[in-house]
C-alpha cells in the first residue's frame, strides 16, 4: 500500500491533541482538504467499498461505506405538511423612525439599526419537489433576529384565510392535498375533495375569491404583497395596547402571470420563482418591501361592520390607512438551501416585548401548532440551536439535554432558584416579556361567535373592487377549477355560493361551465350587505408603469443588428429591467458585424412565457429559417396571446404573419432610432389589455 503523504500544518480547532503539560500540538496532516469520516479519520479510498477479493462480496466491517450510506439514507427530514416548497433569502429590516408611540419592540426604535432577517416564501399545497406556479396561496414568513430576541411574522400573500377556527385546519389541508386513495393531484386545488370541503364551508368564500384571483399566480416572489392576516397587538413602553394588522408592500409593485402562462411556466421552468429570487439577489437587484401597519383601538374596532378577531375579514385601507414603519431588503442568498431554507423554523408565537397576540381563534391554534410541528420536523426541542434559528442576542436558560444537543452547558447548576451560582441566569420583571393583561371572562364552550357569521359581504366587496380583466380572470379560474370537479352536486353547491357572493359573477361562471340555472339555493347565516368597493385591493388598479425587476427576452438570429441590441439593453437597464438574448442554438449567434455573441438561452429552452416583454431582433435570412421552427412561432403566438408588448424589426413581419398576429398598439416597430425607447415605454405599461377584447371578439 502507498504510504500516506504527511505534511505538518497549522492546527484547526477540531484537530488539536493534548501534548505533554496540557499543551496542544497539531496532528501531522493537511486538514485543508483532507477527506475524513465523521469521526475525523482520514479516508484512503473514496471510490471502492471494502470487499473480500476484487470481485468478492462487500464486508460488513466497512465502517467508511456504512457511515457514508447511513448518513445519505437520512438526508431528508420530514417536509413541512403545508408550505413544503419554499425559497428563502437573508437581508435586513430597518425602521423608518422611532415607532415608540405604538410599540416598544427594540427593532422598531432606532432607524440607524439594521436588524438581520431571513425570509421564506412558500407554496402551500404542493410537496417540496412540486412546481412554483400552481394556483395557490403563498407563504410570506420573516424571521427578525432582533436584539431582544427573535420575532417571526409568519404571514401569507393574501390578507384573509379560509377558516375561522384552528379546529378546521387539518380538514382544510387534507382536502386540498392530493386525494388519499389515489395520491393525486399534486399541488392543485382543482379536484373534488377541495371543492367539496369549500362548498360546505361558507366562511371560506372571501378567501376563495382571493384564491381564484391573480394573487394566487404571482409573477415573482419579489412582486407579492404580504400580510400578517390576524389582528396582533403593539404594546408601548407604558403597556398600552394598540391593535395592528401587518402589511408588506413590494417596492417594484405587484404583478401576476396569466393562467395559461402559469400552466406553461410549470413545464418550462418549474423553479421559475426560486430562480427569479436567487438571480435577482445574485445580480445585486435586491428585493425590497415596505412594512406598514393598520393601527386601531377598541373603539375603532367596534365601529367596523365585522369582527377584528375573524381572520376571514380584512380592514379596507380606505377605512384605516396604512402607516409605513420600515423596510426589508433581501440582499444575500442562502449558502446552503437545506441548512437554512429547509431548517428554518417559523412560529407565530416567536414574539418580542412590544408585540402581543389577539384572541383570533385561528391565531390561538397556530400558537400551539408551529412549535409542535418543529419537534417532528427537526427531530426534537433543540432546533433553536441550528444556525438559522439561533437568536443573535445572548440566550441563557436551564433547558438541558434532549435529542441533537449541540451545546456543552457547563457548571453544576441547571435549575432555578439556586444559591450555588450567583452568575446563573435570572428572570427580569422589568425588561422581560409581559403578556398584555387583557381581561378574560366567559363560559367554557365550543361556539362560533355570532359576530363571525357574515361570510359573503367581503367576498362581494373584493370582487367588486377588481378591474374588468381581474374580474374576468376570477370567472375563468372558477370555470377551470370547477370544471375539474367530477361530482355535479359539488359544482351546484359552489355555484350557489358564487351567486350569493355576486349574481353577475354567478351567472358568468355558470355559463362558462355550461350549467346555467343549476345553482343550488344557499341560505346565508347572515344576509350579505353591499360594502363600498376598496380600490386598494386591486393589483391592476394601483399598478404604476414600471419595468423594474422585469425580464425582456430578445429573440435573435444570425445577422441580427448588434447596434439595436445594444440600444435595447441600455434602455432596459436604465429602467431596472433585465434583458436576455435567445438564439436558435446555444453555441452562439453571429451579429451583423460578424461578432459571435453568447446567448443566454437556446430558443427550445426559452419560451416567451419566461419573459415580461419580448423582442424579435432577427435578420431576413434568420426570419426565413425561424418561420419553419415551431418553437419560434409558439414564442410569438404565446407572447401575443399573453398580451405582451412585442418589439419587432421589419424582418420579423414574416414571423408575425406566420404566427397569425394582427398588429396592434402593443406590437412596436424597432426600425427607427427611437424604436428601442418606444418599445421600452410601451413595455412599462405592462400587458396590452385591449388586445384581450379584440382576441375574444
Ligand atoms: Fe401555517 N403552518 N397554519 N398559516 N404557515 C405551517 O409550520 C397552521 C396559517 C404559514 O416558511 C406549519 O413549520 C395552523 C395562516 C406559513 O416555514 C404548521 C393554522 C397563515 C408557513 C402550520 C395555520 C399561515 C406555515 C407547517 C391554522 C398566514 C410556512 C410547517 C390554525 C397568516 C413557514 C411549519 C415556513 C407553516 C400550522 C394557518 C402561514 C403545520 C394549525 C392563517 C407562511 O405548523
Amino acid at each position: 500500500m502507498a504510504s500516506r503523504k504527511q505534511k505538518s500544518t497549522r492546527p484547526s480547532d477540531n484537530e488539536l491533541t493534548a501534548g505533554s503539560g496540557g499543551e496542544l500540538h497539531p496532528t501531522t496532516r493537511d486538514t485543508q482538504n483532507a477527506l475524513t469520516t465523521n469521526q475525523g479519520v482520514l479516508i484512503s479510498d473514496d471510490q471502492n467499498s471494502l470487499k473480500s477479493g476484487a470481485r468478492g462480496p462487500t464486508l460488513l466491517e466497512d465502517f467508511v461505506l456504512r457511515e457514508k450510506i447511513t448518513h445519505f439514507d437520512h438526508e431528508r427530514i420530514p417536509e413541512r405538511i403545508v408550505h413544503a416548497r419554499g425559497s428563502g433569502a437573508h437581508g435586513y429590516f430597518q425602521a423608518y423612525r422611532d415607532a415608540g408611540k405604538l410599540s416598544c419592540a427594540a427593532f422598531l426604535q432606532n432607524p440607524k439599526v439594521k436588524t438581520p432577517v431571513f425570509a421564506r416564501f412558500s407554496n402551500v399545497a404542493g410537496g417540496a419537489g412540486s412546481v412554483d406556479l400552481p394556483r395557490d396561496v403563498r407563504g410570506f414568513a420573516v424571521k427578525f433576529y432582533t436584539e431582544a430576541g427573535n420575532f417571526d411574522l409568519v404571514g401569507n400573500n393574501i390578507p384573509v384565510f379560509f377558516i375561522q377556527d384552528a379546529m378546521k385546519f387539518p380538514d382544510l389541508v387534507h382536502a386540498v392535498k392530493m386525494e388519499p386513495d389515489r395520491g393525486y393531484p399534486q399541488a392543485a386545488s382543482a379536484h373534488d375533495t377541495f371543492w367539496d370541503f369549500i362548498s360546505l364551508m361558507p366562511e371560506s368564500m372571501h378567501m376563495i375569491l382571493w384564491a381564484m384571483s391573480d394573487r394566487a399566480i404571482p409573477r415573482s416572489l419579489r412582486m407579492m404583497e404580504g400580510f400578517g392576516v390576524h389582528t396582533f397587538r403593539f404594546i408601548d413602553a407604558q403597556g398600552k395596547s394598540t391593535f395592528v394588522k401587518f402589511h408588506w408592500r413590494p417596492k417594484i409593485g405587484t404583478a401576476s402571470v396569466l393562467w395559461d402562462e402559469a400552466v406553461k411556466i410549470c413545464g418550462a421552468d418549474p423553479d421559475f420563482h426560486r430562480r427569479d429570487l436567487h438571480d435577482a439577489i445574485e445580480r445585486g437587484d435586491y428585493p425590497e418591501w415596505e412594512l406598514s401597519v393598520q393601527a386601531f383601538d377598541q373603539d375603532e374596532a367596534d365601529a367596523l361592520p365585522f369582527d377584528i378577531l375573524d381572520p376571514t375579514k380584512l380592514i379596507p385601507e380606505e377605512l384605516i390607512p396604512l402607516q409605513p414603519i420600515g423596510k426589508m431588503v433581501l440582499d444575500r442568498n442562502p449558502d446552503n438551501f437545506f441548512a437554512e431554507t429547509e431548517q428554518v423554523a417559523f412560529h407565530p408565537g416567536h414574539v418580542v416585548p412590544g408585540i402581543d397576540f389577539s384572541d383570533d381563534p385561528l391565531l390561538q391554534g397556530r400558537l400551539f401548532s408551529y412549535l409542535d410541528t418543529q419537534l417532528s420536523r427537526l427531530g426534537g426541542p433543540n432546533f433553536h440551536q441550528l444556525p438559522i434559528n439561533r437568536p443573535r442576542c445572548p440566550m441563557h436558560n436551564f433547558q438541558r439535554d434532549a435529542m441533537a444537543q449541540m451545546e456543552v452547558p457547563t457548571g453544576r447548576v441547571n435549575y432555578e432558584p439556586n444559591s450555588l451560582d450567583p452568575e446563573s441566569p435570572r428572570e427580569n420583571p422589568e425588561a422581560g416579556f409581559t403578556t398584555h393583561p387583557a381581561n378574560q371572562s366567559g363560559d367554557k364552550l365550543r361556539q362560533r361567535s355570532p359576530s363571525f357569521m357574515d361570510h359573503y359581504s367581503q367576498a362581494r366587496q373584493f370582487y367588486r373592487s377588481m378591474t374588468q380583466p381581474e374580474q374576468d380572470h376570477i370567472v375563468n379560474a372558477f370555470a377551470f377549477e370547477l370544471g375539474k370537479v367530477e361530482t355535479v352536486a359539488i359544482r351546484r353547491r359552489m355555484l350557489g355560493h358564487i351567486d350569493t357572493v355576486d349574481g353577475a359573477l354567478g351567472k358568468q361562471v355558470a355559463a362558462a361551465l355550461g350549467m346555467k340555472g343549476q345553482a343550488d339555493k344557499i341560505k346565508p347565516a347572515t344576509q350579505p350587505i353591499d360594502l363600498q368597493p376598496s380600490p386598494a385591493l386591486s393589483m391592476l388598479g394601483k399598478a404604476k408603469p414600471t419595468l423594474a425587476g422585469r425580464m425582456i427576452g430578445i429573440l435573435t438570429s444570425d445577422g441580427f443588428d448588434a447596434a439595436l441590441l445594444d440600444r435595447l439593453q441600455r434602455a432596459a437597464a436604465k429602467e431596472g429591467a433585465v434583458t436576455q438574448v435567445i438564439a436558435p442554438r446555444i453555441g452562439g449567434v453571429k451579429s451583423s458585424s460578424g461578432e459571435m455573441v453568447q446567448p443566454d438561452h437556446a430558443l427550445a429552452g426559452a419560451p416567451s412565457v419566461l419573459f415580461d416583454a419580448v423582442v424579435l431582433a432577427v435578420s431576413e435570412a434568420g426570419a426565413e429559417k425561424l418561420a419553419t421552427n415551431p418553437a419560434a412561432i409558439d414564442f410569438i403566438r404565446d407572447a401575443y396571446a399573453h398580451l405582451k408588448v412585442i418589439g419587432c424589426v421589419e424582418a420579423a413581419d414574416l414571423l408575425l404573419e406566420k404566427a397569425g398576429i394582427e398588429q396592434d398598439e402593443g406590437v412596436v416597430s424597432l426600425d427607427s432610432n427611437r424604436g428601442a425607447s418606444a418599445f421600452i415605454e410601451m413595455a412599462k405599461q405592462g400587458r396590452v389589455w385591449p388586445r384581450a377584447d379584440s382576441m375574444s371578439n
